[in-house]
């Protein structure tokens, strides 16, 4: 089972600044959580960051035909891009959305989530454990349909 993660934009800062809400560790150490939750899991996660929209586009794009499963974190494209919506609707991959925090208990401006829409899962306010949850909703959801 192949599984794309993808991060948008800031989350390469994670650690550096707002620890109160993202925590203090970094993307480096939110990679190696990942790593070590697929690996015990039994799947084969693959990763992508970009701070650039159409970037995180070609990344969903390039998914099609070849990964069993989305993991993505859109960052503040999250509440903004119709485009990012649009692709995970085009690929027709399942796909979970993950938030380290909790995004309805912030800002208005943060309360809407286009690309949710098409996830079949959102997660959010449970730090860097959310991508584990997420891989591993992905790992039931494709069992029930093979
Ligand atoms: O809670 C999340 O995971 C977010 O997707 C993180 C985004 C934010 O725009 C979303 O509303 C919620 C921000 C990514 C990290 O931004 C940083 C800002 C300052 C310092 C370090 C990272």
């Amino acid at each position: 089972m192949n599984i794309l993660i993808i991060n948008g934009p800031n989350l390469n800062m994670l650690g550096i600044r707002e620890k109160g809400i993202y925590g203090s560790e970094t993307y480096e150490d939110l990679l190696e959580y990942i790593k070590n939750s697929a690996e015990e899991l039994g799947v084969n996660a693959e990763f992508f960051q970009s701070n650039h929209e159409g970037a995180l586009v070609d990344a969903i794009q390039g998914a099609y035909g070849r990964i069993d499963g989305i993991v993505i974190n859109p960052g503040a494209y999250t509440h903004t891009s119709i485009a990012l919506l649009d692709a995970v609707k085009a690929v027709n991959i399942p796909t979970v959305e993950v938030h380290i925090s909790n995004i309805y208990e912030r800002e208005e401006f943060r309360h809407i989530s286009y690309i949710s829409q098409a996830c079949i899962l959102s997660i959010y306010g449970h730090g860097f454990l959310g991508y584990r949850e997420a891989i591993l909703a992905l790992k039931e959801h494709l069992s029930n349909l093979s």
